[in-house]
């Protein structure tokens, strides 16, 4: 078996049978991304539609749906996603800082159920969002 196909297997067992989504074909790399980062946990590309100069998603492997059905045991997991959100930035020049988001839900303008920070910079953004 691939270790995608490990991964989704588990990810069903844990999560309940989660729909892949289009970043499924990110991770396995069937659609093309601007992929700027990548470990055997996560990876980060820029967002196919940037709100800030600089605009890229860190996804896990695992397809956690949103932040809010993570479970305690992943704490380790999106722990290691802010560090990459980090270090990505600092690679990216983002010296002035930065945004790290995650939407959830539909209150939360979620629309790709893969759990995915946005890390946003390389302008002046505001407070509070919309
Ligand atoms: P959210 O609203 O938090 O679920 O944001 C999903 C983001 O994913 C949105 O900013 C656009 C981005 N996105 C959606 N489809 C693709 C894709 O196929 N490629 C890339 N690079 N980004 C995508």
């Amino acid at each position: 078996k691939s270790d995608e196909v490990r991964l989704a297997e588990e990810a069903s067992n844990k999560y309940g049978s989660p729909a892949p989504t289009i970043f499924s074909k990110v991770i396995d790399k069937s659609i093309p991304a601007d992929i700027i980062y990548e470990d055997e946990k996560c990876l980060a590309f820029r967002d196919i539609s940037p709100k800030a100069p600089v605009h890229f998603l860190v996804i896990p492997r695992v397809p956690i749906p949103r932040i809010s059905e993570a479970k305690d045991d992943d704490a380790e997991l999106l722990g290691h996603l802010l560090i990459v959100a980090k270090t990505v930035a600092k690679q990216e020049s983002l010296t002035e800082g930065y945004r790290v988001v995650i939407n959830d839900g539909k209150h939360g303008a979620q629309s790709v159920y893969h759990l995915h920070l946005h890390v946003l910079g390389g302008r002046q953004l505001a407070w509070p969002p919309g």
